[in-house]
């Protein structure tokens, strides 16, 4: 009797580490599921938070090359200008290039936002020649 209540026991205390392990522990990502396609961005999430770790999964179900951007929108000004991609690239607080999503690709990243962005501070897009025009944008918020 005794030896199968110390069994027990240490199955109970087997459980515990287990629910502990596979609960949302600190510092586990959360996995924000992105799709690509002619003209459009889908994401699982548009909502964030500050301070909580974000793996993006990209995928380009499109027929032809994209990227992906987190940055803040384009004004027509900002347009008409004629930013180069560099310019483009430095004004993102986080990006995959497309030469890392081909057609039919999947590429991720990480990205923690350290600050709040209201609605209309911050969007996803892909800047390849034309595609943001063509309305490959999705605006996201973070709190
Ligand atoms: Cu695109």
């Amino acid at each position: 009797m005794f030896v199968f209540r110390k069994i027990f026991i240490v199955l109970v205390v087997a459980g515990l580490l287990l629910t502990a392990c596979g609960g949302q522990a600190a510092g586990q990502p959360v996995e924000v599921q992105i799709t690509l396609t002619e003209f459009g961005i889908v994401s699982s999430v548009t909502d964030f938070k500050t301070g909580v770790p974000y793996h993006f999964v990209v995928t380009n179900e499109g027929t032809v090359e994209h990227e992906i951007m987190i940055m803040p929108p384009l004004k027509e000004d900002a347009m008409g200008m004629a930013m180069d991609m560099g310019e483009l690239d430095e004004m993102a607080l986080a990006m995959i290039e497309a030469s890392e999503l081909p057609v039919g690709a999947t590429a991720s990243f990480d990205y923690t936002f350290t600050e709040a962005a209201p609605s209309g501070a911050l969007e996803f897009a892909c800047h390849t020649p034309g595609h943001y025009e063509a309305g490959m944008k999705l605006p996201l918020t973070v709190k």
